[in-house]
């Protein structure tokens, strides 16, 4: 049974993966899943709390995408992603967390303002998500070496999460915070030499398209 990719390409937890699964040359197929257990209480049997992606596997379902992508790595070795040394290997997953949970997560809380159409969000919530996203952010500049990938001179699952968690950071700053929240650090051009990539490429393409599909989706209602 073929890997499978659940979720839609709006979505940049998804496109992580779905970089990760075509930077190492594995066969997959895509299944478009939208979230929401409200219109679809089904998709709790495959992920219990309807977020996307998830694979499913000849084996069952696996959701996050962390855990997915760690799935992937050891299933199909070609093409590593993760470096062989634990340390090293550790210093990649410190990388992914810094993204996800210090920056993605608290980025989020803004998400409604910055592009679903959401009122504004308060002052003191603005100032509360801009203060601990800049702390996570300087956090993760102590970490990240930039040189040229965020992990060293290896393109990793650290920057499978790059790629696809800067943008929509920079765009609560850009359009939310109205700061450049990454001004300290070389991320335009990082993300500029990593679209040189075919599958980064690729992935950003039908991530637009994905974008307007699931906007229509929202502006539809349904
Ligand atoms: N920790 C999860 C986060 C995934 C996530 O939040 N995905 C979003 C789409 S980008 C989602 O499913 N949101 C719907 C929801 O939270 O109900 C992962 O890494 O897979």
């Amino acid at each position: 049974m073929a890997l499978t990719l659940c979720g839609f390409a709006g979505s940049n937890y998804y496109n992580k993966v779905k970089l990760q699964l075509l930077e190492k040359g594995v066969a997959f197929e895509e299944e478009l899943v939208w979230t929401g257990l409200k219109d679809n209480p089904a998709l709790s049997t495959r992920s219990p709390l309807g977020k996307v992606p998830f694979l499913q596997t000849e084996h069952g379902v696996i959701v996050e995408s962390s855990v997915c992508s760690e799935y992937v790595e050891s299933v199909y070795p070609q093409n590593p992603l993760m470096p062989r040394d634990p340390f090293a290997a550790a210093k990649v997953r410190e990388l992914v967390v810094y993204l996800e949970l210090h920056m993605e997560l608290v980025a989020r809380e803004l998400f409604g303002p910055a592009y679903f159409g959401a009122p504004p969000a308060a002052p003191e919530k603005l100032e509360q998500v801009r203060k601990t996203l800049k702390k996570g952010i300087a956090g993760f500049a102590k970490l990240a070496k930039f040189g040229p990938y965020i992990a060293g001179d290896t393109f990793t699952l650290a920057d499978c999460a790059a790629i696809m968690h800067f943008p929509t950071i920079a765009g609560v700053g850009k359009l939310v915070l109205q700061e450049d929240v990454f001004a300290d650090l070389p991320v335009r051009d990082y993300l500029k030499a990593m679209k040189e990539r075919p599958m980064v490429a690729k992935v950003v393409a039908e991530a637009k398209l994905g974008n307007e599909q699931l906007m229509a989706k929202i502006r539809g209602g349904k």
